[in-house]
């Protein structure tokens, strides 16, 4: 279906959009090249026509004035355009070179979260880690959801196992440190949340949110508790305590370590949680009980995985989930049976842990990855470990703690190389940039959110627009960028490699697709605009474990050893809740998206919404009024920020979005310079992780807020200033 060309006619093309999660179906009407609207698809059985800002911006990005189409270079202070041969070489050499000076170690490689919405990246980037050999592999899977992997892979025996929420049969849906009215849903592909929540009301169902802020989705909650930052361990392990204490638990026949869990939360009892997070023992009982009673879905996100007991968190939902009988059933939380199952075939590994470690901290690797947090040190002079990075489609400058750290520690690598479309915060270090297609330019079949999706569907969206002559795809430049390393290193690749490296994504999941059980080809999908309709989640358990026992393992030590850490901190946490200490959390906004797309007027204009959130009470007691400049001091930096009183967060809580403050020199984003704000990860502390998966801690970072000495710029503007370290 190639659009008509000619000027008058206007022809409709549907695709998937990538910017987040709920991977929507879009309707996209163009007159000749020219889009002239872009709505959601009504027909699309997943998305069923819903579309957000983001969605419509699509067409800014690929109109965007600053996005690199060809190679550039570094010649002194300027970036200077080159072809694509010279461009692939020089990257090797690079790469290549400090390899042959310090070993294969000394490079690193960062893959940012766009990689997971680019079908070219997961077929084809992913090679280039596995070509380059060195342990420094890092990601914002560990600024995100490490935590979740961790604990699938303890209790399901795969990292990738990861139970969704069934909103569209569930009674009671209990969401806890998300806000999918802002995020649209992560690690739970659920576009269209707002009408799926009005669909669960008129049913007679019931939301209840828990989070420090009185969110978005909060806003629309029937039940909304405030809980103190990083404390929801103790909330969740007393709602297990609870199920198990009052008889309420009915767990599968293959659910195994029912006793042990008894033993191990008997201590976490609601009055203990209402101690240290503010949330009412009394409620605890009565949601337990809800839970018990009959189908619910709980699903925690980032505010309980980038915290200090993110494992634990997400350890007691699967367990509240398992023991209730809510895992696995319809109204629960379920598995997806998707077309290309990247679970059950083999393409995702089931997860490993601890084959390396950090040469600093020794922080254990993760299938595959180190946690990002130890990039900085393990950059650090007068012997770094790390000596040259490539970064693809990520900003770990604006993205990771202490980026301001690690953005001086980028700046004074031997090689930085990068494939990303922006001269952003992080890739403005480069010495070369190799920049892919748009989302526009290129086929998509999403092979992760068809996992993670409230039903299963399948489809396939082709490039709208051909890419230029002068562009590369993403999986073309990891091709060659493999050849080209490949050739140095004298090391031959296998057959296999060499035969995938060399197919197209669109071929691998057509290939895919045919071996597949669903009887589906991408010609079949480009047939079925917006996708085929493959029904509601099934049970799936035990068949879908790809242990031996096929048991759902309830205590797996890895995870039970870390309860010991949260009993230590009890005290402290305590004597916190009673304290006029405050907590940084972040928060999501629907028209950001992490540290990009502030280059689009449609996206940026209107009320600012950088600023620091605090309560008016909180305000009082430090002499601050609102709308004044304040320094924000954390343990690793200080920054100056607007502040904007509102009780929507609760006493003790200041909220700061993250992915802003582009003010850096050399940023080539000619908008989002002007877009005020500040960086929250000048202010997280790369010292403080999980314990168990070495995931960021993001949320929950003390801070002391101050009336701002003038510093004789406009209000809001970026001051990091390292104040330790
Ligand atoms: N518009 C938009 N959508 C996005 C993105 C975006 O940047 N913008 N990013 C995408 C990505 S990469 C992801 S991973 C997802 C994330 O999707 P979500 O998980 O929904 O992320 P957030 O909106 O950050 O929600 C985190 C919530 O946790 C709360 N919180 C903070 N600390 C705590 C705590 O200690 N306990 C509890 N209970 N809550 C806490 C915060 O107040 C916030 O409401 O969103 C995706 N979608
Ligand atoms: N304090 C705090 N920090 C956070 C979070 C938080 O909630 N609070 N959230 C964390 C989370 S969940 C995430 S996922 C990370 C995100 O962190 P990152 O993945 O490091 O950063 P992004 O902001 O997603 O930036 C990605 C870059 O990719 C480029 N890009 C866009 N599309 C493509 C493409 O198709 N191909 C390539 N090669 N490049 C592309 C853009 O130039 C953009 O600059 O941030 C994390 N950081
Ligand atoms: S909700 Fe997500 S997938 Fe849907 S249009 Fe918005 S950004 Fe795109
Ligand atoms: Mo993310």
């Amino acid at each position: 279906m190639a659009p008509r060309e000619g000027d008058d006619a206007t022809t409709t093309r549907h695709i998937t959009c990538v910017l987040c999660e709920a991977m929507c179906g879009l309707e996209v009407s163009l007159r000749g090249q020219e889009i002239v609207g872009i709505k959601g698809h009504a027909a699309d059985p997943l998305s069923r026509g819903h579309i957000c800002p983001k969605g419509v911006a699509l067409q800014d990005l690929h109109t965007d004035p600053d996005r690199l189409r060809r190679p550039v270079k570094r010649v002194g202070g300027e970036f200077v355009e080159i072809g694509w041969d010279e461009a692939i070489e020089l990257a090797a050499d690079l790469l290549h070179g400090v390899q042959a000076r310090h070993g294969r170690d000394a490079v690193a490689t960062y893959l940012g979260n766009p990689n997971v919405h680019s079908t070219g990246a997961l077929t084809h980037v992913t090679m280039i880690p596995r070509t380059l050999r060195s342990r420094y592999v890092f990601s914002a899977t560990s600024v995100d959801q490490l935590p979740h992997h961790v604990v699938a892979w303890a209790m399901f025996g795969h990292q990738f196992l990861l139970p969704v929420p069934d909103i569209d049969r569930t009674r009671l849906l209990v969401l806890v440190g998300t806000n999918p009215m802002a995020s649209n849903g992560s690690l739970w592909t659920v576009p269209d949340f707002p009408g799926r929540l009005r669909e669960l009301r008129s049913r007679g169902g019931r939301l209840v949110v828990i989070d420090p802020r009185r969110t978005e989705t909060a806003a629309v909650a029937d039940e909304h508790h405030f809980v103190r930052p990083g404390t929801d361990a103790a909330v969740l392990l007393a709602l297990v305590h609870v199920v198990l204490a009052e008889g309420l638990a009915r767990p599968a026949p293959w659910v195994s370590g029912i006793d042990d869990l008894r033993l191990a939360v008997a201590d976490f009892t609601p009055e203990v949680a209402e101690e240290v997070s503010d949330v009412p023992a009394d409620t605890i009982r009565g949601l337990a009980r809800d839970v018990a009673a009959g189908s619910a879905a709980v699903h925690g996100r980032m505010g309980v995985s980038t915290q200090e007991f993110g494992v634990l968190c997400q350890w007691a939902i699967q367990c509240l989930m398992a023991i209730t009988g809510n895992l696995d059933r319809p109204g629960g939380t379920m598995f997806t049976t998707p077309a290309i199952d990247i679970v059950g075939r083999g393409l995702v590994g089931r997860g490993h842990r601890g084959r390396t470690h950090s040469a600093v901290r020794g922080l254990p690797e993760f299938g595959g990855e180190l946690p990002v947090s130890v990039m900085a040190e393990e950059m650090e002079p007068p012997l770094p470990a790390i000596r040259a990075l490539l970064t693809v489609g990520g900003n770990p400058v604006s993205s990771t703690p202490a980026g301001g750290r690690l953005d001086e520690r980028i700046a004074a690598l031997e090689a930085v190389v990068a494939i990303d479309p922006y001269v952003n915060e992080t890739t403005r270090h480069a010495h070369v940039i190799l920049p892919p297609t748009g989302p526009l330019e290129r086929d998509h079949y999403d092979l992760i959110f068809h996992t993670l999706a409230v039903r299963n569907t399948a489809r396939w969206s082709p490039a709208l627009f051909p890419r230029g002559k002068d562009q590369r795809h993403e999986w073309e430049i990891a091709r060659d960028l493999v050849l080209a390393l490949s050739r140095r290193s004298g090391r031959r690749l296998g057959w296999r490699r060499a035969v995938r490296l060399r197919a197209s994504p669109r071929l691998t999941v057509d290939v895919l697709l045919r071996s597949g059980r669903r009887g589906l080809s991408v010609r079949r999908l480009a047939r079925t605009p917006g996708g085929v309709d493959l029904g509601p989640l099934e049970p799936r358990l035990p068949d879908r474990l790809p242990t031996r026992d096929k048991v759902v393992v309830l205590t797996p030590a890895v995870v039970t050893d870390g309860l010991a850490a949260l009993r230590a901190r009890l005290p402290e946490l305590r004597d916190a809740a009673g304290s006029d200490d405050l907590l940084l959390i972040g928060r999501r906004h629907q028209r950001d998206n992490n540290s990009w797309m502030h280059n689009t007027d449609r996206l940026t204009r209107g009320r600012p919404r950088h600023q620091l959130l605090m309560h008016p009470d909180d305000l009082a007691v430090r002499g601050i009024t609102d709308g004044s400049l304040v320094t924000v001091t954390s343990d690793v930096s200080s920054v100056q920020v607007e502040v904007r009183a509102t009780d929507d967060v609760m006493r003790g809580v200041v909220s700061l979005p993250h992915g802003y403050g582009h003010r850096r020199p050399g940023v080539r984003l000619s908008r989002a310079v002007e877009v005020p704000g500040v960086s929250m990860n000048d202010l997280t502390d790369p010292s403080r992780v999980e314990g168990v998966s070495g995931n960021a801690v993001l949320n929950g970072i003390p801070v002391v807020v101050a009336p701002a000495v003038a510093i004789g710029e406009p209000d809001s503007v970026a001051k990091a200033t390292p104040t330790t370290g």
